[in-house]
Formats: C-alpha cells, structure tokens, sequence
C-alpha cells in the first residue's frame, strides 16, 4: 500500500487519516485507474464487440478493487487509518447508464469476457443524465435528473474522434473509456460515445427539454420520452448516433491489425442487443461502400459479421421505424435498407418475412434475422417460443441461425462484493475455487444435513437482513422488522411482471388481518421498481403501493404484522443490499413474457427461494432445485399463448365469479384507499383490471395466494428452510455469466 499512501501524499499534502472521504475515494480511483491501466487489456486478433444502449455497471470502486486481488488489503489500510471503505464507497455516485436486466446483462457480460481473457469490447453512449432518478411525492413517481459524471471519474477521455452524419449536419463524437477489470486478470473497455455540445442545462421541469435540439441534447437521457415523435425521432438519432461510431471503430481497428476489409470477419463479431443497434448492419454496408466493396459482397460480408440477441417478446423491443423517419434522419440508410428489403423479398416475399412492411415500416429485427448469422434467446423456454412462435416463420427458413444462451449473472459482484460473510463462508466450506469455476458450488450440496452449516446459513441471512434494515431506513424511513420474513420483488414496473399481482395478495392479507387472522410472523413486502416516464399504468401500479404502503403503516391493527415497504430509486446499489438479505424472491411474470430474468438468478445464489411462474430461466432454476426448492404458481405458458391466440381472457369475468377476488380488486376504490390515495389513479388501474388486464393478474391471483400462503408456513419450519436456501445456492453455479460467455464463445464469436 506504499503505492497508494504516496498518491494520496502526493494529490492531498497529508496522509490517509487526514483527508475527508472523498479525497480518499479520489486518490483510490486515480489508483485503481493507474493498477487497471498497467495491467494491460485483452488483445487477439478477432474480437468482439457488444454493442448495447444500456451499461447498468454499478459502482466501480469495490469491484475494481475485488477483481484486481486487492480488496482486504485496501479496506485493512483503510481501517489502520481510521476509515471505513464503505462510508468511501457512498461517496461514489453510480453511473446511471441503463434501466434493467438488458442493461444489468451487459454490464455481468463485460466483467465475464474480461475474466475469461477474451478480446472484446462494449459499445454505447455517455448519458449525461442516466435514466432518470425516482423521487417520491404524493405517493406518486416523479422524475428528475440523475447526473453522475464527475470531474474525477471511472471515465477517461480519449482522442478518438468520429463525424457522424445525419440528414443537414453531421455531429463530431468523442470517445471516452471506462477500464473493465476481469478477475484476477487484465480489464477490456467499455466504449462510451458522447457530443462535445452535450448541454445539461436546457433540462426544466423534472426532466422536459426541447427534444429538436439534436445537436446539444443527443447524449443528456437513456431512452428519452417516445409518446410523441419528436421523442421517438430523438431515439434514432441516438441509435444512428452509437452505430455509426461503432462501425468506425471497429473498421478502423480491424485495418490497423491487417484487415482488406473483405476478411472483416476474422477481426470483427458484433452482438447485436435487442434491435437498439440494428442500424450497424446498413452502417457497415455504406462504410464498407465508401472503402470500395459492392453492395453484395458488403451485405455478405455483414452477414458473417453480426450476431443478433432478442431479450422480449413483447413488441417494445422489436422496433419498427417508420421509413420516413429514417429519410428524414439518415437518408444515407434508406436506399442501403430498401436494397436488403428487395434481396429478401426476391427470395421470401412472405409478408410477415419482409424489413419493409406494407406499411412503410422497417422491421428492425428482421433486418438483424435475415443480414445477422445468429439470433438467440435468453433462457431456453424464451428461445423456444422465439422458435415455435413469435419468430416461427423465420426459424422455418433458418433453423441453423437460432440458439439458446440462457443468461447469467458476474458472482464477483452477486456474491464476492455484495454478500462477503457468504462467500467467505462458502470458501471456508469448499475452498476458493467456485470464484472462477461456479460448478464448484455444487460441492456445498454434501452439507445438506449437516447441522452447523444450516444454523450458519440462517445466522448469515440474519444479519444480512440487520444490514438492510438500516439500508431501507435510510431510504424510506421506515422501520423494519429485521425477524420478520422478507419478500421482496425488485425490477422494471411492467404489467408484465405483475407487481400488481403481489399488490393484491398484500390486500388479501390486509383483510385477513384485520378479520383477526394473525400471521405465524410478521411479513415485510419490499419493492423497487421504476416506470417508464410515459407509461401511465405502471405509474397507477406504483401509486397503489405507495398508497397501501401508507394504509398499512398507519393501520395499527395490521402495522405490527405486516409492512410494505418500497425503494425510492431502486439501482444497483440498492440491489446489492437487498439481494443478501431476501427469504422470497418474487418472480411472477405472466408465463411466457419475461424472456430470462437475472434478478432471480441473483436471489437465488444468495440463498433465498423462488415464489414464481414457470417463465424464463424460473424454469430452469426449477429444474435444478427440484420442486421441493421452489414454489410454483400459475398457468403455463403453453396455456397463456393459447389465450392470446383465442383471445378469450376475460377477466370482469373472474372478478364477477369470485366473490374473494372481488373484494380484493374492490379494495383498490375503497373508501381507506381513496381517503389516502388519489381516485383518478386508484379508479384508472381498477378499470384497466376489470377491463383489460392484459397480463391476465386475475387469472393467477387465486393459485399465487395459495401457494404464497404455503411458503409462509414452510418457512416456520427454520431447518427445512435452510436445506432449500443450501440447495438454492449450491445449484446457482450454472446461472455463473460465465458459463454463458463461454457458450456465446463457442457458439457464435469463435474467439480464441
Ligand atoms: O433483458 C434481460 C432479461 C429480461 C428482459 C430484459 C429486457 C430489458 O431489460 C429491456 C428490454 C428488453 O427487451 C428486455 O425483460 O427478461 O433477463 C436480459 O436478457
């Protein structure tokens, strides 16, 4: 640490014990920059590059410090200085440059290419202004700005500098670094472009600004407000903006390592992330027009180039431009797009097979199915459903181009950071070797009956919990009761996640309580949750939370019970307090729309058991853990297809042949909530689930509290649990991000 002792010497004048926490942070970071920089990066001749709107990476400090080997001896020195490396942490902001599980996915990938010594690169953009930050008022979300670039940061500045054209002016792109450390091994980069005009103070009003002014406002918001078509517009601007830069780079490259260009392929593969970067397909064809090549040979040589990764099925996220927008942005494209359409439609004049549609829209991620030479899914049931549905007519014609890479998750933050007591634990257990080979966990499997090995697991989530419960008071200022059972569901508000179906089982039991039916032992409901801006339905769902949350608290019948609580601005950070401390994990999608998850994944390795449908990897995890390590629910996802297909859900229905669940969805617009809450809201999310309900919340409601009702009981029965929290964590080894970039590896970059 004489290293580190002379920087802080050197940048403050006085020794560690003297400098405030953010003169320590500072030093710590030119540091850890100084240490990741002279390790060196991956080089090879063949990279690849994951291109992606979003980098949810987290604070970097302890986990820069971790995957460089030097964290006990920083927090050691730390200490003998009268510091906390905690407190330095809370000094860092984090970089606000995603929204959720893709995001997440990228940010667990870059760490697992780096560990595993591969080549590669991410690719997205700068924003100033994150996605937004989540205040609280009223029991309604509000939205302001979340600025999180400081003149000391994890970013540096490089001289790489591309113009990017659009229809009348072109913008010129600066390049920034942010150093990705693997563990115990060299760093990769993750690529950052942004405008040197990016102008933070045209933003009034929470987050409004002149959408118009492209040349100052490209970089201030990940996924800026698209409910009207200035908004939209912005988006492909955006996009057309991180493209662009990246084919640049990655050709300039490849020409600085020996590539014609015609060979691209053995320097270059790209991961296309949902269809945000689809547009690289006909940036790489001008380009490789302006160098020379032929449009076929540059669509060719495209083909063999990009790879493309579908994370939904919900329309969301295969976006469809109208052409127009792309003539009036990026004219350069069109004829590029309209040429690729033609090609395929020579040979598949299918409607439903073409880029440009009848209605003049271009079908972003037919563009990536027919010009890309991989599509996966995300979890196996995802990629099935890709296969036999959503994109069935295009796995007729490419069968060979689908595959399956199930996600994971990085175990140096999910576990090594943010559940220390944990993994020092499972080391003491089975040694150290599940941190680079997470098969390994399965050795704790040996110790389901031993008894000190299940008092200590309960011991360790105990305390975890002790640990949250000051988290969540700084937060919300509310009191929780760390004995009592934590059940928590943290992620995106969607409909399709159904946070609203928990909404209702919390009203269930409200009712049961105040009718004198006392749980075994207090209960604590946890949520964190953004919605998008825009969407007014997930907003309604968050005001009705807000306002139960209220009910409950100043209910004193039910209060000593019962709690809910939810997050304001639910990050990364807040996950990583979260996560150790959780007994039910919440994953209760509607069969068939969460194409993974990562959050399940998380909990489960951190020994909390799933409640949840059979959708996305929650299938996986059940098969696993065995039906006795997990709690199911729901209807399939075969069935819920087939509702959608006969469109005959109807869920007045339901309400109206259930006396019970009439009472639970009439709560909602009871005289208690309406005396808290706002009516309109209440009123509008009643209407929407007795009118729509579009992800079928009813239809379930009936099953999940039934079974929610049989976890609670379980979990009484303290060694029973801890058997199923040991398998839960000895079986999380096949959800290690590494072994998904492994068979990403072997499958599709073919890096060596
Ligand atoms: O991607 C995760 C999945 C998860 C899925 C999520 C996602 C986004 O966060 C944003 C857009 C999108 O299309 C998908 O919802 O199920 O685990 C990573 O693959």
């Amino acid at each position: 640490m004489e290293a580190l002792k002379t920087m802080i010497q050197d940048m403050f004048g006085k020794d560690c014990s003297t400098c405030t926490n953010q003169e320590v942070y500072e030093a710590l970071l030119t540091y850890t920059k100084k240490q990741l920089a002279a390790k060196g990066y991956h080089e090879g001749k063949k990279k690849i590059y994951y291109i992606s709107a979003e980098f949810l990476i987290g604070k970097l400090l302890s986990n820069n410090l971790i995957n460089l080997g030097i964290y006990d001896e920083v927090a050691e020195f730390l200490k003998e200085n009268g510091k906390s490396l905690a407190e330095i942490e809370s000094v860092e902001p984090e970089p606000s440059l995603g929204n959720g599980g893709l995001g997440r996915l990228a940010a667990c990938f870059l760490d697992s290419i780096a560990t595993l010594g591969l080549p590669g690169e991410g690719i997205g953009l700068n924003y100033h202004l994150g996605l937004f930050k989540q205040v609280f008022e009223d029991n309604l979300q509000h939205e302001v700005p979340n600025p999180w670039i400081t003149p000391e940061s994890w970013l540096t500045a490089t001289d790489v500098t591309y113009m990017v054209p659009f229809r009348g002016f072109s913008l010129k792109s600066t390049m920034y670094n942010i150093d990705v450390a693997g563990y115990e091994n060299k760093a990769i980069h993750l690529r950052l472009f942004d405008i040197d005009l990016a102008d933070e103070s045209m933003v009034h009003d929470g987050i409004a600004f002149n959408k118009k002014d492209i040349l100052h406002n490209l970089t201030l918001f990940l996924y800026p407000d698209d409910s009207d078509e200035d908004g939209r517009k912005l988006r492909v601007y955006q996009q057309y903006f991180m493209v662009s830069n990246a084919a640049q780079l990655i050709l300039d490259e490849a020409v600085s390592k020996g590539s014609n260009l015609h060979d691209l392929a053995d320097y270059a593969v790209v991961q296309i992330n949902d269809t945000h970067p689809s547009m690289i397909i006909p940036e790489f064809i001008r380009l490789l027009g302006e160098k020379g090549i032929g449009f076929d040979e540059a669509a060719d040589i495209v083909s063999h180039v990009c790879a493309y990764t579908n994370h939904t099925i919900l329309a969301e996220a295969l976006e469809k431009w109208p052409i127009h927008y792309l003539e009036d942005i990026v004219p350069q494209l069109v004829p590029i797009i309209r040429k690729l359409d033609e090609k395929v439609k020579a040979k598949y004049p299918a409607e439903n097979l073409a880029i440009i549609d009848s209605n003049n829209l271009v079908h972003m991620a037919h563009m990536d199915i027919h010009y890309g030479f991989s599509i996966n899914g995300v979890a196996a049931l995802h990629t099935e459903i890709l296969k036999n549905s959503e994109l069935h007519q295009f796995y007729e014609i490419y069968p060979e181009k689908f595959n399956n890479k199930t996600n994971g998750i990085t175990f140096r933050r999910w576990l090594m950071y943010c559940n220390q007591p944990l993994a020092k634990y499972i080391s003491s257990l089975i040694g150290d070797g599940y941190k680079k080979n997470a098969d390994e966990l399965k050795k704790l499997l040996a110790f389901k009956d031993d008894q000190k090995v299940l008092d200590q697991l309960l011991a360790i989530k105990a305390d975890a919990k002790k640990i949250c419960k000051d988290f969540v008071l700084e937060n919300t200022g509310v009191e929780i009761d760390e004995n009592s059972v934590f059940d928590i569901q943290i992620k995106r508000l969607h409909e399709y996640k159904r946070q609203q179906l928990n909404a209702l089982y919390i009203i269930y039991k409200y009712l049961e309580i105040k009718g004198g039916k006392k749980p075994e032992r207090p209960i604590t409901f946890i949520f964190g949750a953004k919605a998008a801006p825009a969407y007014y339905i997930a907003k309604d769902i968050i005001h009705l939370l807000l306002t139960l949350e209220t009910l409950i608290q100043n209910d004193p019948d039910v209060a000593p019970y019962m709690k809910l609580v939810m997050v304001e601005n639910y990050n990364v950070s807040a996950a990583e307090k979260l996560i150790p401390a959780c007994d039910i994990s919440e994953q209760i999608s509607l069969a068939s729309k969460e194409a993974s998850g990562t959050g399940n994944m998380k909990f489960m390795l951190n020994g909390a058991v799933t409640l949840g449908t059979m959708d996305g990897a929650n299938v996986e995890i059940s098969e696993l853990v065995g039906e006795d390590n997990i709690y199911i629910f729901g209807e399939s996802s075969d069935e819920i297809i087939k509702h959608y297909e006969k469109a005959d859900y109807n869920s007045r229905a339901i309400y109206e042949g259930d006396a019970d669940i009439k009472k639970y969805v009439d709560f909602i617009v009871s005289e208690p909530m309406l005396k808290i809450g706002k009516e309109e809201h209440l009123r509008n999310f009643y209407n929407e689930l007795l009118n729509k309900d579009w992800f079928m919340t009813l239809l379930d409601l009936k099953d999940y509290i039934k079974v929610k009702d049989q976890v609670f009981a379980d979990y009484e029965d303290r060694n029973a649990w801890a058997k199923k929290m040991l398998v839960n964590i000895g079986e999380a080894g096949f959800f290690s991000s590494d072994r998904t970039i492994e068979q990403y590896n072997k499958d599709i970059w073919h890096l060596n």
